[in-house]
């Protein structure tokens, strides 16, 4: 498997694999190769046979920064042989791509626990997600994406727009606002713990969970994710496609390389 085992913990519960980001010291911040260890990780959740909930949970402050800055930065000053189009095309779109469509067909229930913000590709991730939990009404999910000179990625394009108001996306995305637990609150949020410590809500899911699930025949669960997911796993696909090979094209101009090296020079951050 990809990566290191420290960055991204994992553990099966009965029906429950638990994936747990563990970089909290940079907010959960991923780099390309930390995204592929995710990926895989889901995808061996959906091939467990005993396993009918993928639990993604976090450390720290915030679920999950997003893309790491200094990994981005580091592989447009690094020096090969390869094209711009070659490089980009193996560190951002085939990556991009890959991540996505594995959440995107994946057959067990998704939660996501936002135990604080989620950020960028991470956000985008936590937007497809069939169920997601908010520790309290602080999270909320940011897709800086016009700020970061790229488009809309991870299925955005379709998810974001499916599940809340098509203007209030537009709006949000267009001026770089937080998406609020206001405006995720009944939409993409569907329970609010109302909680400040992420080890008492990570552990208080997993043992709502696990008694939840023993009232229900599990094998149904699935069969009820597959006819929902009938409704949009082929738009975003389609979209996936779309929003990677657009934003290709901005990578070879290079401002997004340009941006993400202005956040790792700590010129500039985020408004939240
Ligand atoms: N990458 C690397 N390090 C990070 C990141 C990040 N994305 N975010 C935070 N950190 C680090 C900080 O550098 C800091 O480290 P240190 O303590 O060593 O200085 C530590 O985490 C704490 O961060 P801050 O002090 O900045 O905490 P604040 O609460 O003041 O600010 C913010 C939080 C506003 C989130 C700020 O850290 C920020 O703006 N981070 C950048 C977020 C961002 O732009 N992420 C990228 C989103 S775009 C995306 O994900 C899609 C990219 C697609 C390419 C994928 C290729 C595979």
């Amino acid at each position: 498997m990809t990566g290191s085992n420290e960055n991204i913990l994992h553990y099966v519960d009965g029906p429950l694999f638990v994936i747990k980001l563990n970089k909290p010291q940079s907010l959960n911040s991923l780099t390309g190769l930390d995204y592929l260890r995710l990926a895989e990780l889901v995808d061996k959740a959906d091939n467990e046979p005993n396993t009918y909930f993928t639990v993604l949970q976090s450390t720290g402050r915030f679920f999950s920064s997003g893309a790491d800055f200094g990994d981005i930065s580091s592989k447009a000053q690094s020096q090969t042989n390869e094209t711009e189009l070659e490089k980009w095309l193996t560190n951002f779109l085939s990556r991009n791509v890959y991540v996505t469509s594995v959440f995107n067909r994946h057959k067990k229930i998704l939660i996501c626990c936002l135990n604080g913000p989620a950020v960028g590709l991470s956000a985008a991730l936590c937007a497809l997600c069939d169920l997601v939990y908010a520790m309290n009404d602080k999270v909320f999910l940011k897709y800086p994406f016009m700020e970061l000179g790229l488009v809309m990625e991870g299925g955005t394009s379709v998810t974001l727009p499916s599940k809340l108001s098509s203007n209030q996306v537009t709006d949000t995305v267009l001026f770089n606002k937080n998406m609020t637990y206001e405006q995720l609150q009944g939409r993409i949020v569907t329970r609010n713990y109302n909680l400040n410590d992420a080890n008492e809500f990570n552990e208080r899911i997993i043992k709502d969970l696990k008694s939840r699930s023993k009232d229900i025949y599990l094998p149904s669960i699935l069969g009820v994710k597959k006819l929902i997911a009938a409704n949009y796993v082929d738009s975003v696909h389609r979209a996936n496609s779309l929003e990677a090979t657009d934003a290709l094209s901005f990578w070879l101009r290079g401002e997004p390389q340009r941006r993400f090296q202005i956040l790792k020079a700590k010129l500039r951050k985020h408004k939240m």
